[in-house]
């Protein structure tokens, strides 16, 4: 299970203001939490300063590195964005998030796996968008993985997005996911995946409710990443039990040794 830190995202208020107000402090908490919490990765995401995401970016990795030595999700659409942000990470393999069968999007990001040789993302949409269906998603996808192999991407450095969506707007979102990652186990059995989770709820109540059990959903089809925030202490509980339940933590000592250390919160005693 890979677990990518999500919280330095400058759609987040906190974020998006401590890098106005260049307060490196706060951004290194935030890092230093989702590290401790359990973080394999951090994401780090500067869209929305559009016109300085370059600059930005660059500023955050040096800061996030100054504190953790784990490795970088690099999630820009921007090719020089990306390629900015690769050059200065120090630690372990990079990660690019992300790439898409958009014609000019795979030829700019593709050479950077490569030269960097990173791990990579890549979401199942094209220059028409994302297919709304599981069957959709895996046309898209056929098309995508013939390209990243003939790149000379290794199946076990791509890590494939169905791409999550609110069910909110769409009833079946979440069964289409389900459907697609299973589709995808059969036909791709080597490739890993990576999606968000937030997406799915956006809209309801309880949100973490929904959250946890499209954890659980997700997780039992084969789903072996995710983008999240580590320190939700239910969310991380809910993946440990998972885990342990599927048979995938040997004498449960992962699950053991959560539950010592505080990693997740105690259910209410009744
Ligand atoms: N797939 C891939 N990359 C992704 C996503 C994905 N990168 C961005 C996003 N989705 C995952 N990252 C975040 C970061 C922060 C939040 C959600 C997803 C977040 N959201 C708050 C919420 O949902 O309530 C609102 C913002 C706030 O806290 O102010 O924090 O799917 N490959």
């Amino acid at each position: 299970m890979l677990i990518v830190g999500e919280l330095i995202n400058t759609s987040r208020k906190a974020i998006s203001e401590s890098v106005d107000n260049g307060d490196a402090q706060y951004i290194k908490k935030i890092a230093i939490e989702q590290v401790e919490a359990g973080a394999d990765y951090l994401d780090v995401n500067c869209g929305t300063k559009v016109f300085r995401e370059k600059e930005t970016m660059e500023w955050l990795i040096n800061t996030i590195q100054e504190v953790v030595q784990v490795p970088l999700c690099i999630d820009s659409p921007n090719s020089e964005v990306l390629e900015a942000g690769l050059a200065l990470c120090k630690y372990g393999q990079p990660m690019i998030n992300s790439i898409t069968d958009e014609k000019e999007r795979f030829q700019k990001v593709i050479p950077l796996v490569s030269k960097y040789k990173a791990k990579i993302i890549a979401l199942c949409m094209d220059d028409t968008g994302i297919p709304e269906t599981a069957d959709g998603r895996m046309r898209i996808l056929k098309s995508l993985y013939v390209n990243l192999q003939a790149s000379g991407v290794p199946d076990y450095d791509m890590y494939v997005d169905p791409l999550v969506m609110p069910i909110s707007s769409v009833e079946t979102a979440g069964m289409e996911v389900l459907d697609t990652i299973k589709a995808i186990k059969t036909e791709y059995p080597n490739v890993h995946f990576m999606c968000g989770l937030s997406n799915v709820s956006y809209g309801l109540p309880n949100r973490k409710t929904l959250n946890r059990l499209f954890v659980v959903q997700t997780m039992t089809l084969g789903m072996d990443g995710y983008i999240l925030n580590p320190t939700d202490r239910g969310m991380m509980g809910t993946i440990f039990a998972t885990q342990a339940l599927m048979g995938q933590d040997s004498y449960c000592m992962r699950y053991l040794s959560a539950h010592r250390t505080g990693l997740y919160e105690e259910q209410q005693k009744s």
